[in-house]
């Protein structure tokens, strides 16, 4: 493994229920160091193209409107295979079949409202978190 960043969000489901702290915990209990930070409302139209990539899929359209329906907390993770780690700690992607322990088992209200969003390979990782944050914004330890 190495060294990797991957994008987390927390959706607007688990921010509205006050939830942002208790998944933070799970990833800082996990190893995983939050490199950056911050909530963010999405417009339609950047839910649209943050999600472009499922745009042919029938529940896009239900999609981009639960994602910009209030505010989310994006974020930056850190760590030694941190890309495959924040999708084992998210779990799987309906609630119903999700592992116990997961966010997404603990907190999803169904397939679509599921908590959290992340990245699923260095590529989408790499061009999600390019999505959200400026290099400056990322912390480094030199800074
Ligand atoms: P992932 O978030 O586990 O990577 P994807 O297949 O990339 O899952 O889907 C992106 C998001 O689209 C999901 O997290 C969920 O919010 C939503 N979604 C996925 N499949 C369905 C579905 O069958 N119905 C409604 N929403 C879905
Ligand atoms: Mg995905």
């Amino acid at each position: 493994m190495s060294l990797e960043r991957t994008l987390s969000i927390v959706k607007p489901d688990a921010v509205g229920r006050g939830l942002i702290g208790e998944v933070l915990k799970r990833f800082e209990s996990a190893g995983l160091k939050i490199v950056a930070a911050k909530l963010v409302h999405l417009t339609p139209e950047r839910a649209r193209a943050f999600y472009a990539v499922h745009k042919q899929r029938p529940f896009f359209a239900s999609l981009c409107d639960y994602m910009s329906s209030g505010p989310i907390f994006v974020s930056v993770l850190e760590g030694e295979g941190s890309i495959a780690r924040n999708r084992e700690i998210m779990g799987a992607t309906d609630p119903a079949k999700a592992a116990p322990g997961t966010i997404r088992k603990d907190w999803g209200k169904d397939v679509e409202q599921n908590a959290v969003h992340g990245s699923d390979g260095p590529d989408t990782a790499a061009t999600e978190i390019a999505f959200f944050f400026r290099p400056d914004e990322i912390f480094r330890p030199s800074h």
